[in-house]
C-alpha cells in the first residue's frame, strides 16, 4: 500500500496556516495528487473548515482540543478522508496556540502508523506582527504566550517568515537576522502565503526525506497551559436574514473593524479574529491578526445577499465572557444597521483547557516505525516498559518526571 504523505504546517494564531495550506492543496492537486485537509480547534464551528470547504477542498475537522490531545480523533478523521478521497497527501492545520506537536503528533504518527504515513518535514510559519516584538523582547503578548510562540519555532524543521509581500525590506532583514540568531541552523524560508512567493522552496522542502520531525521540546507544561489559558476563545454561528439584499463584504468588514475598536479600547491584544459569511452562492472571509493592524477581507465575496450564515471565531487575550458580550453586541448592531434580523445559533466562549496529550514521546523514533530508543533501552533493562511515551499534559508527579523528559530529549535515532 502506498503510504500517505502527512504534511502539517504550524504557526501562531493568525500566522497564515489556512492560507498556506489552501495554496499547498492547490499545488498538490495541480501535480495530479489527491488531497484531504484536517482542521483543528478548541471549539465547534470553525471558520477554517468552512473556508476550505467553500473553496472546494475535502476537509474534516477535529474540534474540542488540539491535535496533541485528540490524536486518536485525528487518526479517525484521516481515516474518513482516506476512505472517501483516497488522498496521496493529508494537509493538517493544528490550533495556533498549540505546541509540542513533534512529541505528541509527529512521533506517535511515525511510531504507531509508520506503515501508513510518511511524515513530511514540519515547517512553522512565523507571524511578523507579533513575532518581531517577541524576538525583540518588546512584549507583543504576555511572557507566557510568547513562551508558546518561541516553543513553536523551536520544534520546527524549517521556519517560514510569512507575509514578505508586505514587509518593508528593513523589517524583513531584521527578522531574518533575529530568527537566524535565535534558531541557529534551522532552515529559514521567506514566503508569502498570499502571493505564493517562496512556495517553490517550501514545496521542495516538504518533498524531502530525512531526519525530520525529531525535535522533541524541553517544555514546561505549566507555563504552556497558563499561556494558552490567557486567551479568550469564542466561536459563534449566526443566521442572518433581510428583506432587502445587503453587501456581504461590508458586513464582514464592519464586524471585524468594530470589534477591533472595542478590543483596543479595552487594551486587549487580538491574536486572530475572523468571520466567514456563507451565502447560497458565495462566501467571504474577513480577518484581523492583531489589535494594531487593520482588518482585511482575505476572501471577498463581491456579492449582495438576503440570507447568510455567519461564523465568527475570536482569539483575544481577554476574559471570554467580555469577548462574548462584545461579539453579540457588535454582530447585532451591524446586522440591524442593514435592516437584517439575526439568530445566534451556537456560541462557545472559553479559555483553552490544560493540554493533556495521550501520547507523548520523549525521544525520537527512527524513520517510519519502531519504538524510541530510550524505551527500548529501558525494556532491555527490565525497566518501565514504554516509559518514553508519557502523558505529556499531566502535571509532573515528581521532579524526575520532568527531568526524564529533559534527559531523553537529546536521544537520537541510530
Ligand atoms: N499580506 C499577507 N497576508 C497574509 C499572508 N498569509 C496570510 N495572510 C493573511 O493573514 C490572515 C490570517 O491568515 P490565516 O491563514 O487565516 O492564518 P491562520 O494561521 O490559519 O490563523 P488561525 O487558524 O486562526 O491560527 C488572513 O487575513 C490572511 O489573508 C501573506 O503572506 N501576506
Ligand atoms: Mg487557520
Amino acid at each position: 500500500m502506498q503510504r500517505i504523505r502527512f504534511v502539517m504546517v504550524g504557526g501562531f494564531l493568525g500566522a497564515g496556516k489556512t492560507t498556506a495550506l489552501a495554496r499547498l492543496a492547490r499545488f498538490y492537486l495541480g501535480r495530479g495528487q489527491r488531497i484531504g485537509l484536517v482542521t483543528n480547534d478548541q471549539a465547534q464551528n470553525l471558520v477554517d473548515t468552512n473556508t476550505f470547504r467553500a473553496q472546494g477542498f475535502p476537509v474534516e475537522e477535529v474540534p474540542g482540543a488540539c491535535f496533541c490531545c485528540k490524536f486518536d480523533e485525528l487518526m479517525s478523521r484521516v481515516e474518513n478522508l482516506r476512505e472517501a478521497e483516497r488522498p496521496d497527501v493529508i494537509l493538517a492545520e493544528p490550533v495556533g496556540s498549540c505546541t509540542d506537536l513533534v512529541a505528541t503528533v509527529v512521533q506517535p504518527l511515525k511510531a504507531l502508523y509508520g506503515g501508513r504515513f510518511q511524515v513530511a518535514p514540519y515547517p512553522v510559519l512565523f507571524k511578523p506582527s507579533h513575532g518581531l516584538r517577541i524576538l525583540r523582547n518588546e512584549g507583543g503578548f504576555s511572557p507566557k504566550a510568547a513562551y508558546i510562540f518561541r516553543k513553536q519555532l523551536e520544534e520546527a524543521d524549517a521556519i517560514l517568515i510569512n507575509r514578505i509581500d508586505e514587509l518593508p525590506a528593513a523589517e524583513l532583514n531584521e527578522l531574518t537576522d533575529l530568527v537566524a540568531r535565535h534558531y541557529p541552523g534551522v532552515p529559514l524560508l521567506r514566503v508569502s502565503a498570499k502571493t505564493g512567493q517562496g512556495f517553490d522552496a517550501l514545496t521542495a522542502l516538504l518533498d524531502q526525506e530525512g531526519a525530520f520531525g525529531r525535535k522533541i521540546l524541553d517544555i514546561d507544561y505549566d507555563t504552556y497551559a497558563e499561556g494558552e489559558a490567557e486567551m479568550g476563545w469564542l466561536n459563534s454561528s449566526v443566521h442572518v436574514e433581510a428583506a432587502k439584499a445587503f453587501d456581504l463584504d461590508s458586513l464582514l468588514w464592519d464586524i471585524t473593524d468594530q470589534l477591533r475598536g472595542r478590543i483596543r479600547a479595552r487594551g486587549a491584544e487580538v491574536a486572530h479574529l475572523k468571520a466567514i459569511g456563507l451565502g447560497s452562492e458565495s462566501f467571504g472571509v474577513a480577518n484581523l491578526v492583531s489589535s494594531s493592524t487593520a482588518p482585511e477581507l482575505s476572501l471577498p465575496s463581491n456579492s449582495r445577499v438576503t440570507e447568510v450564515d455567519l461564523i465568527v471565531n475570536a482569539r483575544v487575550a481577554i476574559d471570554p465572557a467580555v469577548l462574548e458580550t462584545d461579539v453579540r453586541e457588535v454582530v447585532t448592531a451591524c446586522c440591524q444597521e442593514r435592516g437584517a434580523g439575526l439568530e445566534f445559533r451556537q456560541t462557545q466562549s472559553l479559555r483553552p483547557a490544560r493540554p493533556v496529550p495521550p501520547h507523548r514521546y520523549a525521544a525520537a523514533v527512527c524513520g517510519g516505525g519502531g519504538r524510541p530508543r530510550a524505551a527500548r533501552r529501558r525494556q532491555a533493562r527490565g525497566g518501565a516498559g514504554t516509559a518514553a511515551r508519557t502523558g505529556g499534559g499531566k502535571k509532573p508527579a515528581s521532579p524526575s518526571y520532568t527531568s526524564r523528559w529533559r534527559r531523553s530529549s537529546s536521544t537520537h535515532c541510530r
